[in-house]
């Protein structure tokens, strides 16, 4: 068998265009529109010959994939490594590298702890840590916003939400990057991002155990439901590990990439000044607009066709969420953020039974601080320029200079 990144290469069925493209790229990653639109333009299916893998980025194609968690499976990885073939760099996620019928029961416990009833209970702690941190980068002025509030707010309320009791922001943001790289090729990004695995992955598994959680917050549901014998013990330091693993780097990229659509589109600033309800509609179109997650894979676990074309038995493919968000078949003017779009079936979240199952936590975190901002930052303005910071699964900032002017 001829592996290539972990999965067994194969070739492409005649009818399926060949792209020699590396999409993990770190130029491409930092600017993937024109990756995305080639993309499309190709079909509705594309073979990258570099990594033996197919690319789907238009949006229906890339929706019936997502979705069809029967034929497109997640317990092979959702990265190029096919874990039939190998050995993943952890234990296997027991939520997202799980299908059904394992996969019911801890989305049901996970679910449980992240729905909007018990995410209610963070509200007003988010509220007063985001005017806190707000009212601190007024009184600066000019902050370099990825470090001061995109990183700064989740790694502070996230962890109290989690019930954890010692936290270490640092190692929480750095095990996301390690998280996410490792879903890509065997590139640069992602043994820098592994380089601190020895530091970071014992401090994370520690992390998750049930004395180092206080007796409420998200980790105390989870063991909850380890009394009450839905999981087992290891099971509940398990998707204590996937909040740590999933909560974090998202968020701080979805905070950064709000900041950025908003500095980029002062009018769009000024709209949500004047409208608060559109604070909603402006989460999810950031999310449509800068794709946070950009790139998530699925395995074909046996023959099967897309818009008839031939896909063999343990092709990785890669779901390019960004060229579905993107996608002009789908949406009118999609190069232009605009806070009242409302951009119905975004694929931010993913779809499917996999969808985000921290969706809820992640919007609220995000409307807590744009509801501080609008109260007392009249303009947010670029104050240098914005650089991106290639991930082989995550699209987001790596500095985001910007000048915060009071109302
Ligand atoms: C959605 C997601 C991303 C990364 C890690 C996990 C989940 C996990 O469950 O570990």
């Amino acid at each position: 068998m001829n592996m290539i990144e972990g999965h067994v290469a194969f070739d492409p069925a005649p009818g399926i265009p060949v792209w020699d493209i590396d999409p993990y790229d770190a130029a491409i990653l930092r600017d993937p529109f024109p990756y995305y639109a080639g993309l499309r333009e190709r079909g509705p299916l594309v073979y990258i010959p570099r990594y033996s893998v197919l690319a789907a980025g238009q949006y229906d194609t890339t929706r019936e994939i997502f979705s069809d968690h029967e034929r497109f499976v997640s317990s092979r990885g959702v990265g190029l490594n096919d874990f039939r073939h190998g050995t993943p760099w952890r234990k296997p996620s027991i939520i997202l590298e799980v299908d059904p019928p394992d996969h019911a029961r801890t989305r049901k416990v996970m679910a449980r702890a992240l729905s909007p009833k018990a995410i209610a209970a963070f509200r007003e702690t988010f509220r007063e840590t985001a005017e806190t941190l707000v009212d601190q980068v007024l009184a600066k002025g000019r902050i370099e916003a990825v470090a001061e509030l995109a990183e700064a707010f989740p790694t502070t309320v996230f962890p109290r939400a989690v019930g954890m009791t010692d936290s270490d922001p640092r190692r929480l943001v750095d095990y996301g990057a390690m998280v996410f790289n490792a879903m890509g090729p065997d590139n640069a990004l992602r043994r820098d991002a592994m380089a601190r695995q020895a530091d970071i992955v014992p401090w994370i598994t520690a992390a998750c155990g049930r004395a180092r959680l206080t007796g409420e917050g998200l980790g105390a549901i989870i063991y909850a439901a380890a009394d009450a014998g839905e999981i087992t013990e290891d099971e509940a330091g398990m998707l204590v590990r996937s909040f740590l693993s999933a909560g974090v780097d998202t968020t701080v990229t979805g905070i950064g990439n709000m900041l950025w659509c908003l500095s980029q589109n002062p009018a769009e600033y000024d709209r949500l000044k004047h409208d608060p309800a559109l604070i909603r509609p402006a989460i999810e179109e950031m999310l449509r607009f800068t794709s946070p997650v950009h790139t998530f894979a699925r395995t074909a676990d046996r023959q099967t066709t897309v818009a008839g074309l031939p896909i063999p038995e343990g092709a990785k493919i890669i779901c390019v969420l960004g060229a579905a968000n993107s996608d002009p078949q789908k949406w009118g003017d999609p190069e232009r953020y605009r806070v009242d779009r409302r951009p119905q079936g975004h694929m931010g979240f993913g779809a499917g039974i996999h969808g985000c199952v921290g969706q809820n936590i992640a919007r609220a975190e995000i409307e807590a601080l744009l509801t501080a901002m609008i109260a007392r930052v009249d303009r947010i303005e670029p104050a240098g320029a914005a650089v991106w910071r290639p991930g082989n699964a995550i699209r987001s900032l790596d500095r985001l200079p910007l000048t915060f002017v009071a109302s």
